[in-house]
Order: structure tokens, then sequence, then C-alpha cells
């Protein structure tokens, strides 16, 4: 679409409308920024835009008259696309993309695209780094906190551009086509967004929608609804799994990942080479090599980047070994299911230390998978109390209480033995103790960096 003189509506003031604000104005565009929040301050939102001309700025509500002038609108992510609003915009036969959308108009490379419920991030971030080990011109974009929108105008023909997509971002996409989709798994998740399940997967199975033959998708065997998926797809599908040896594709046997291509077996890398651990880091690196081996990346940089990968930060990441107890920092584990991968992950007896906000989760399964691993329970936070009355029902009474993040690592260094672990994977937000997830993770490094050898 030609947007130049076009009048372009976009919906949201966060990094995505920001971005997508600022790359309509090189375009040329007339722009109507809009966020619903009336108590945003106009002022300082002017000063994130690179150019005000042409900008008008409107908080609230949108009337009618401004719906009738619209060429084009362009939805953040998070701006859920049944608001009245938005369906009294697609009444008018006006285009509703999303900011993906939009970048990708603007796109002159390849693009490689990452979805599923958990693990997308790491993929991603991995991938972004085997893409830069071989090819000169990438750029790691989108969910993961960098709008496509910021970069594209930078792509060349011979970039790679390596995009984690979320479901949100993949409810409105036009012509967005990666040449190397993938998606990791499929569990509920942002069911208030999308209502259902069904819902939710069609949007990540969005991701293969302008595919073709020539392009490829990669899924995880071991997940039944990608399974299903992959057999009706017209798109050069390849597997990966932790848990069985493939005809076609890539997996684990024993300790060592393999590929099997045109009945060629080939061994990859034995795990304890990775630094990242844990089943599920295994399937996101599985995932990784299948798209550097679509993306025609050479072996030999594939495993030098996988073998030398590091984990994201504050997910199952490594802090320091004090007198020597290994420290590990999960603290993206606001969520049971998420820390369950975090205790997963662990090998040795581990000091756990949990609780945080309440978003009403049920802690019943986290407990369940401590699997005679977690040494002392100790529990901080607005859920203490809520955690420790589950895991008295299922029968795990190995808790203590702290009053703060600093008295429960001051437990844990007095009672980690060498050889043991202490893991911060709360299964909570932070909200109410810390700002956010980040600061959480960080004061518990410092913290651990302070324990004296
Ligand atoms: N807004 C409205 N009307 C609405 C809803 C929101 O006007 O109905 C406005 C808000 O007032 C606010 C703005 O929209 O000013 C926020 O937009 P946004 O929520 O899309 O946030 P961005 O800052 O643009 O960040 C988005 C992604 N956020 C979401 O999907 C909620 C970021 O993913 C992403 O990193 C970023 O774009 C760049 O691509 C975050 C996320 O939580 C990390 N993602 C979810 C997840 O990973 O589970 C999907």
């Amino acid at each position: 679409m030609e947007l130049e003189n076009k009048v372009v509506l976009v919906v949201g003031t966060g990094i995505s409308g920001i971005a997508a604000a600022n790359l309509l104005k090189q375009a040329k565009s007339n722009i109507i920024l809009f966020d619903s929040n009336t108590e945003l301050d106009v002022e300082a939102l002017k000063k994130r835009l690179d150019d005000v001309q042409n900008v008008t700025i409107v908080t609230g509500e949108l009337t009618e008259d401004l719906i009738a002038t619209l060429d084009l609108t362009v939805v953040s992510p998070g701006v859920p696309t049944d608001l009245p609003m938005i369906n009294r915009i697609r009444a008018t036969g006006v285009p509703i993309w999303g900011e993906i959308e939009l970048a990708y108009q603007f796109e002159k490379g390849n693009v490689v695209a990452i979805t599923g419920t958990n693990g997308k991030t790491t993929t991603t971030a991995l991938v972004g780094s085997i893409m830069k080990a071989y090819f000169e011109n990438v750029f790691v974009v989108g969910n993961i906190g960098i709008p496509y929108t910021n970069l594209v105008e930078e792509t060349r023909e011979d970039s790679v551009t390596v995009a984690e997509v979320s479901s949100f971002q993949l409810e409105t996409i036009e012509e967005f086509r990666p040449s190397v989709s993938a998606i990791l798994n499929i569990t509920p998740d942002h069911l208030n967004r999308h209502h259902t399940m069904e819902n939710y997967i069609e949007a990540k199975v969005n991701v293969t929608k302008n595919q073709t033959p020539y392009d490829t998708c990669v899924l995880n065997y071991e997940d039944e609804i990608l399974r299903g998926i992959g057999k009706r797809l017209n798109v050069r599908v390849v597997y990966f799994s932790s848990v069985r040896e493939l005809e076609e594709g890539i997996y684990l046997k024993g300790e060592e990942i393999y590929s099997r291509f045109d009945g060629i077996e080939t061994n990859i890398c034995n795990i304890h080479e990775l630094r990242l651990i844990g089943k599920h880091n295994y399937e996101n690196i599985m995932a990784g090599i299948a798209i550097a081996i679509s993306m025609d990346v050479p072996m030999e940089y594939i495993k030098k980047a996988i073998c030398s990968f590091e984990a994201v930060e504050h997910r199952i990441e490594y802090v320091a070994t004090k007198r020597g107890v290994k420290y590990y920092n999960d603290s993206k584990g606001t969520n049971p299911d998420a820390a369950i991968k975090g205790i997963e992950s662990m090998t040795t007896p581990t000091l756990l230390i949990g609780g945080g906000y309440d978003k009403d989760s049920d802690f019943t399964e986290w407990i369940q998978a401590f699997d005679g691993k977690v040494k002392k329970l100790v529990l901080i936070g607005q859920t203490k109390e809520k955690i420790a009355d589950t895991a008295k029902e299922v029968g795990f009474t190995d808790y203590v209480f702290a009053e703060t993040l600093e008295e429960a690592v001051a437990f844990c260094v007095k009672e980690a033995k060498s050889g043991e672990a202490v893991l911060l994977s709360p299964a909570c937000a932070s909200w109410g103790m810390f700002k956010n997830y980040e600061q959480r993770g960080n004061v518990f490094k410092e913290l651990v960096h302070k324990i004296e050898e």
C-alpha cells in the first residue's frame, strides 16, 4: 500500500505505537496517534516522537468524524482486536494491520519468525546469535522487546530479520511471510484476550498463513496439536523431538542431539557442551538448529553458536558459585508453568526461593514438580501462606518463611551445602516487593555476588 499522504491511525502509544508512528513519518503519512488512556502526558509523548508535524494526538475516544477520514489503522499488540472502536473501523472497510505487518511492508531481506507459548524469547535470541555468526546483516526484533518498525528501514536484500512474534501480533498480519517460521509449543495462555483455545491456536498458526512450499515451518513433534497441524500445512515442515528419533528432523537421543535429513544421521553435539540446561531448553536449541539449517547456515557455525549461547537474563540464569553452591536466577518464572521448567532444570538438591504477588494461580503442579529435589522451599511475598497451604495439601512440609528476598538469600547461604544449588524461581509476579521481575532478579544477583567465598 502506498502510504504517502494517507491518513493512518496508530492505536497505542507504547514502544510499538511510537516506533510505528516514526516509521510512518518517514513514509510521509498523516498520523493520528491514539491511546485510550486519558491520563497520558501528551507533552512527554511528543518528546518520544521523531517529528510531531502532521501528527494528531487523540486520547480517550475516537470520534466517528475522525474514523471517516482513515485510510489505514495500525494496532499495537496489546490492543484487543475486538474492541468496539476497532469493530467500527473494520466495518468501514479500512484495513487493520498490526505493527508487525506495517514493518513487513518495508522489509527488504529474509525473515525468520518464532512463536509458541513458552521459550520464544530464548529461541529468538539463540537464532539471532547463530545468524549473526554467519550472516553480515542481522536484526532481532518483535515481542522480545524491540519493535520491528524500529529497525526495518535498515534491512537490505541480504539481511536476516529474526522476529519473536506473539499470538497478539499474529492476529493482525496480512502479507507477513517468513522464509522460516517456528511454533515451539502451544499450551493455554492469554485466553482472556483470545477467548477460546481454538482462537489462540489459530493466531499462532497464522505465522504460516502466507508461507508457500518453498518456505519452512519448524514444529515440535511432541506437541500433539502441532503434530496435527503439521500434517495439513502446505509448507515444508521440519520437526524436532526431545523424546524420539525422527525419520527426518532434529532429535535428542540420550544426551546427544542429532539431525537426520535424506536418511543421513549427523551427530550435532552432546548436551553437556551446551550452557543452557533443561529439557525445554534442549527443545529450544533443536528448534534453533532446525531453523538455522533451513536458512542454509553451515553446521560448524551452528554448533559454535549453540555451545556458546548463555541463558537469557533472569531465565534459569547461572549467577555464580559460592562456597561450592551454584546460584541460579529464574526471576522470569512469574507463573507456576514457567517455574516448573526452572525446578525441572535442576540436577542437584536445591534450595528454592518462591512466592510473590498473587495472580490467583494454583501452585499444586509446581510443588508436585519438585520431585524430591527441593531441600527447602523459602517463601516470600503475598502468596507465602497460600503456597505453604498448597504444599501441606500435597505433603511437602520443608518450607520456611522469609520477610524479604535478602533474608531468604541469607537463609540459603546458611543452609546450602557444597554441591547443592540455590534457585530463585518464584512462580509469582514480583509486584508488591519489586517494580518488575528484572528488578527482583537484579537484586538477587547483587545479593549473590556479595556472598563471601
Ligand atoms: N492501549 C490502548 N487501548 C487498549 C490497550 C492498550 O490505547 O485497548 C494503549 C495503552 O494505553 C498503552 C499502549 O496501548 O499506551 C500499550 O501498547 P502495548 O500493550 O501493545 O505495548 P508496547 O509497549 O507497544 O509493547 C508491545 C508488546 N506488548 C504486548 O503485547 C502487551 C511487547 O510484548 C513487545 O515487546 C513490544 O510490543 C515490541 O514488539 C510484551 C508482552 O507482554 C513483552 N508480550 C506478551 C507476552 O510475551 O506474553 C504477548
